[in-house]
């Protein structure tokens, strides 16, 4: 059997498509949502905690090896108090970088002679470094509570309880 030489052409060329399209796929890596955890805070009256990366739970349990992470997003602030960061009140919504935690620039400022148990919360959500590049997702899905307690005169103290409550954003 005699094979058109046109016929010859055309499936060599479609073979080399084929391996030139296959030469440019570059599997894709998608970033999956870091993990942040509730906590509660302690402080006295008339202070301010200065938060520590600890403070947030900071997890990446999906991604191999784990993101880095990169911010806390201050979903609404207490009603109590006042965030503050480098000087300036955060505002519901901010972004408060790592390298300012680290920095010890983030902190709470509890407002003058008040004290309480339940003296104010506040929701936040941790941000990794991953992006958001093929449908990749960098915030916690959770909000995450952080619960302000001030103490008339008591000996300050940092407590975290890891919890699975809070509201889908
Ligand atoms: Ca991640």
């Amino acid at each position: 059997m005699r094979i058109p030489l046109r016929s010859i052409r055309k499936q060599f060329r479609t073979r080399l498509q084929v391996e030139q399209l296959e030469d440019r796929i570059v599997p894709a890596w998608v970033n999956h949502a870091p993990v942040g955890a509730d906590n509660t805070v302690t402080l006295l009256e008339d202070t301010s905690h200065v938060f520590q990366v600890g403070d947030f739970g900071y997890t990446d349990p999906q991604d191999w090896p784990a993101n880095k992470f990169q911010a806390v997003r201050i979903v609404n602030l207490p009603g109590a108090g006042t965030l503050i960061n480098d000087d300036t009140p955060v505002n519901a919504g901010d972004f408060v970088n790592i390298s300012d935690i680290l920095l010890g620039k983030f902190s709470f400022q509890a407002a003058p002679d008040a004290n309480g148990t339940a003296y104010a919360q506040s929701n936040f959500q941790v941000q990794d470094d991953g992006g958001t590049a093929f449908g990749g997702v960098d915030l916690d899905a959770r909000l995450r509570l952080t619960s302000l307690i001030t103490r008339d005169g008591a000996v300050a103290s940092l407590t975290r309880a890891r919890s699975d409550s809070g509201a889908l954003r």
